[in-house]
């Protein structure tokens, strides 16, 4: 069942059945399903229960994201942002630790979750104004997040790349299934069965709100294309007035060669990612637009085509494939 040929009958075979049962064992080890969406074990249900109910501030700053999108990207640019540009105070902590992921647990091994404390319990003890990041679908973010309408900033990347990147960063994080084969998982990706589910629901729940005055809807090729413009685009939406010279150094500081190669910023030095580091294998990977053409085969792309002018037909949802 699992070969290409039969990849859209596989997708019809999936609406059919569990996304879980769906997936490889290799796979099921590190998931569960829950309301239809499989999410990783790495964020138990007892997390998602307390997320759902989880006390919002209204001077927040959520950082959103499906993984995978540019999420350390954006969150280096807002830590840079919220510290005027000053490269010493933000060093004074990894990138990581200055953002609290919010579904993840404190140890950040899938197999002890459930007895760990998750970060957003951390959280609840940081002075305002917090910077807090999430990758939960739509379903399970915190409801607060309607009424107390905190800064949301949702980066979204091409679904193409966003895949691709997606399948490497399962042979970095020890908390992910191992996908080695990139069809396995291009199949998955296409049910929506890989852990934290479908890529359209969640970008289209959150293109549908990016007109709403505390939501910046932007994307990860447009990061790519102008990384000054979208620093300011940033800086505005967040009322940050900052001098040109420190927009300078935001943007200086946040290209994918200076976070690659500060120890502070590139995820790699975490003790985490040591054993992938070991392999030759980064968590800051390669950082294009387009690098989803050396994985897809013409096979791959004209499914996916299909699939994306199916789920986009009647939205005015438009990506960037290509720079
Ligand atoms: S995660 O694990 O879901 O939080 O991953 P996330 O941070 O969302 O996405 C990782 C990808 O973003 C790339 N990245 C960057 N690209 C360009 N410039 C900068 N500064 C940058 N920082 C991170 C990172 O390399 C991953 O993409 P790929 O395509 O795998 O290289």
């Amino acid at each position: 069942m699992r070969n290409l040929a039969n990849t859209l009958a596989y997708v019809e075979y999936v609406t059919a059945t569990s996304k879980l049962d769906a997936l490889p064992d290799f796979a099921k080890e590190y998931c569960y399903e829950i309301d239809g969406w499989v999410m990783p074990k790495l964020n138990p249900k007892r997390f998602l229960d307390d997320l759902k109910n989880y006390e919002v501030r209204s001077d927040d700053t959520y950082l959103i994201t499906w993984p995978k999108s540019g999420t350390t990207w954006m969150q280096n640019i807002l830590t840079l942002i919220f510290a005027n540009g000053d490269m010493d105070a933000v060093r004074e902590k990894h990138l990581f630790d200055r953002v609290p992921f919010l579904e993840m647990p404190q140890g950040l091994d899938y197999k002890k979750a459930e007895n760990d404390n998750g970060l957003y319990e951390i959280a609840r003890d940081m002075p305002s104004p917090r910077i807090l990041k999430t990758q939960l679908p739509p379903p399970f973010l915190p409801s607060q997040l309607e009424e107390k309408k905190p800064k949301i900033v949702y980066v979204a990347r091409n679904p193409k790349d966003a895949a691709v990147s997606h399948f490497h960063f399962c042979n970095v994080s020890p908390a992910l299934p191992q996908y080695r084969d990139w069809n396995d998982f291009f199949i998955d990706f296409c049910n929506d069965s890989i852990p934290r589910g479908s890529w359209f629901e969640n970008v289209f729940y959150w293109w549908n709100k990016r007109n709403e005055p505390n939501v910046l809807f932007i994307t990860y090729e447009e990061m790519k294309k102008d990384l000054r413009a979208s620093v300011v685009r940033v800086c505005e939406f967040l009322g940050k007035d900052l001098s040109e010279e420190i927009i300078d150094v935001v943007t200086e500081n946040s290209t994918f060669a200076a976070m690659k190669k500060d120890p502070k910023s590139n995820p790699d030095s975490l003790p985490i990612f040591k054993e992938a580091v070991k392999q030759k294998r980064s968590f800051l990977r390669k950082g294009e637009v387009g690098d989803w053409k050396n994985h897809f085969t013409v096979a791959q792309n004209e499914i996916f085509d299909d699939l994306y002018r199916e789920k986009t037909e009647g939205t005015d949802v438009n990506f960037t494939f290509q720079l």
